[in-house]
């Protein structure tokens, strides 16, 4: 079988807002992670693993690079760094139409030791095919040991080239996972990214940062699953901000999400959501262990 069958890793990663998550949902063809307009959507690294005929291959979805500013941060450019340090390939995603030196201060911090193919997300903000193909020949200069394509995730635009690309370096052997698993992440843990992607859909500011959604309880009935989610945040004028007048803000916020959570459950919902003030619980150990961020 190893040598009719390809497997490995693949590290999707890069600045934040690069369109990291959205490629990812392209390349398996379905809404696994969540994606947002803001930066810092993703706190984890969250497998999505793609297996078909010949290969299986077991992407990471990983944080936006940043310098961590509170423990948190800390927790999710660990998530990074453990996800370069298992790839047999790593997807660098690029907003084209941010600056250059972005990337280049990527590949000088992470010193990179695996096959790297840089994507050149968003080209669909590009109308002139002229100034598409200036813009991508920079980076073919400028980092010529490195596979350069032009995609639009969003779009869908040169996706379909991009697993054929990986394939040419991916290792082979037999699958890492059974080949019906999609993920390593629960099903509790995609209900509560489900409803922090419509905080950081409903809400500005910083009140998706000082967030963190918890799963109570997950009950199957006959009928329909009954979810209990509380929501954390760190400060009593945040929860009046949730809340909105006369709690519409926060009806709202359950309706949008327990529409995505049908969806993706392929069930009725029953959802109710609570609010708990926990100041400070980003810089906090035991909250961040609590709430999933070990
Ligand atoms: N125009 C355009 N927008 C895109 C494209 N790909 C992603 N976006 C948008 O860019 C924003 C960020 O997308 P995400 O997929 O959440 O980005 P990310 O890199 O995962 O961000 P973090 O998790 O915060 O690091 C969203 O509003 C996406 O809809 C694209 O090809 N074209
Ligand atoms: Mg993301």
């Amino acid at each position: 079988m190893s040598d009719s069958f390809q497997s490995g890793f693949v590290n999707i990663f890069g600045a934040p807002n690069a369109g990291k998550s959205t490629l990812l949902n392209a390349l398996l063809g379905e809404h696994l992670v969540i994606t947002s307009a803001k930066v810092q959507t993703t706190r984890h690294r969250i497998l999505g693993i793609l297996t078909e005929k010949d290969y299986q291959i077991v992407f990471s979805d990983t944080p936006g690079i940043i310098e961590p500013k509170y423990k948190l941060h800390q927790k999710m450019m660990g998530h990074v760094k453990s996800a370069l340090e298992d790839a047999d390939v790593g997807v660098l995603v690029h907003d084209i139409t941010q600056p250059i030196e972005e990337i280049e201060a990527i590949s000088k911090m992470l010193r990179l030791k695996v096959p790297v193919i840089l994507l050149l997300n968003k080209i669909d903000l590009f109308k002139e095919k002229d100034q598409t193909e200036a813009e991508i020949q920079k980076y073919k200069d400028l980092f010529p040991g490195w596979e350069v394509m032009a995609v639009s995730a969003a779009k869908k635009i040169g996706t379909d080239k991009i697993i054929p690309q990986i394939l040419k370096t991916l290792p082979w052997g037999p699958p890492y996972y059974p080949e019906d698993s999609i993920s390593d992440r629960t099903q509790r843990f995609f209900v509560s990214e489900l409803i922090r992607e419509q905080i950081f859909n409903l809400y500005h500011e910083e009140i998706p940062y000082h967030t963190a959604v918890i799963i109570q309880a997950f009950e199957e009935k006959a009928t329909l699953d009954v979810i209990k989610a509380e929501i954390v945040v760190s400060r009593e004028t945040q929860k009046g901000i949730l809340l909105g007048k006369g709690g519409s803000m926060i009806k709202q916020l359950g309706i949008n999400a327990r529409k995505n959570i049908e969806e993706f459950l392929q069930r009725k919902v029953h959802l109710e959501l609570f609010i708990k003030v926990r100041p400070k619980w980003r810089d906090n150990d035991n909250y961040l262990r609590e709430y999933g961020y070990n």
